[in-house]
């Protein structure tokens, strides 16, 4: 193997490692605060993964790449069956996806379970993009591809245009970093998102990198919540801020919030940029491994990696 094709799969590895490393880290936080975390934890040296068990995201990233494998592409019914038949409700999955995976379950198609969701709105949680790595690393070369298949994977449980264009976004993110576009992946960002409110966060961003900003500005500007367009926009902001995994990753969950989700989408795109070796060792020696933890999670990357650089699709 050449140096870059070793280098390309040690990116594929470094995404879905590193979204199950920024998941595991941040479950135990969720919904804390910022200043909760800082009060228990201090704000010297870096957080300790003590647990090491994943959450919904990974969970879900795992069948998004199985089925990516099984149909070598996107197909949409496989897809919500993997989902549905990998789901463990203790995993803590989000209200909207536990109802619209309840409804899958029961028979409903895989592209109208979840547009009953939220009144009829669907969901704009985040939930859509934080399963999105193995799509951002399959389609790295093809923004067109990327944000038509990541609309559709969204389809089938955040229908909301908030919640597709927040997929689209953390996949293209993802592929950029792929592609080691960092220095222009705030205006290239900003060119590829659909929709206004990502529009205005990214413009935000850009002057929030200048200026060195506080936690407290950052959460007040950006957010750290469950919806995407309160969460996507902080984690490429946490990926851009600083220069390694460890920084990036910990500064994500310390703003607290929906920490699991957004420290998952921060290793993401950092595990894509700095590749796999670049996860500090203590946090990939706490990921839980069984059945379907590290070791089948890198497997899973190193089959992504085969079929993308085979180019079989
Ligand atoms: N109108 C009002 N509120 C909404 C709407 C809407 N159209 N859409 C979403 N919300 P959900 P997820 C709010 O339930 O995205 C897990 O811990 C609403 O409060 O679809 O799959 C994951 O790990 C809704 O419950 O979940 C993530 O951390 C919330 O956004 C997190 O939950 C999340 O949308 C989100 O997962
Ligand atoms: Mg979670």
């Amino acid at each position: 193997m050449t140096e870059s094709k070793r280098d390309l799969r040690s990116k594929f590895i470094g995404a879905l490692l590193g979204t199950a490393v920024g998941d595991a880290l941040g479950a135990p936080l969720e919904g804390w605060s910022s200043e909760r975390i800082t009060r228990v934890y201090g704000d010297a040296g870096r957080l300790a993964l003590v647990e090491g068990r994943y959450s919904d995201d990974t969970e879900q990233m795992i069948g998004v790449a199985e089925s990516l494998l099984i149909i070598k592409g996107f197909d949409g019914a496989d897809m919500a069956r993997t989902l549905v038949q990998n789901m463990n409700p203790k995993r803590g999955y989000g209200p909207g996806s536990r109802a619209a995976f309840e409804r899958l379950r029961a028979g409903e198609r895989w592209d109208e379970a979840a547009q009953h969701l939220f009144g009829g709105m669907g969901s704009y949680g985040n939930g859509a993009a934080m399963r999105i790595a193995p799509i951002g690393l399959l389609y790295h070369d093809n923004p067109k591809k990327l944000r038509e298949v990541a609309y559709r994977s969204s389809q089938i449980t955040h229908t909301h245009e908030l919640g597709k264009e927040g997929a689209a976004l953390q996949a293209f993110a993802i592929a950029l970093a792929v592609r080691n576009e960092r220095e222009e992946m705030q205006p290239q960002l900003e060119a590829f998102v659909q929709q206004d409110v990502f529009k205005q966060k990214l413009r935000r961003m850009e002057r929030l990198l200048r200026t060195e900003a506080s936690s407290g500005e950052v959460i007040a500007e950006l957010g750290n919540g469950m919806a995407a367009f309160d969460s996507v926009p902080t984690a490429i902001y946490s990926f851009l801020r600083f220069e390694d995994f460890e920084h990036s990753v910990d500064f994500a969950i310390r703003l607290g919030g929906d920490t699991d989700t957004i420290g998952a989408m921060t290793g993401a795109i950092c595990g894509a940029y700095y590749g796999a070796q670049a996860i500090p060792s203590d946090w990939l020696a706490q990921l839980e491994d069984g059945e379907k933890g590290k070791r089948y999670i890198q497997r899973l990357a190193e089959e992504l990696f085969d079929i993308t650089v085979k180019k079989e699709l």
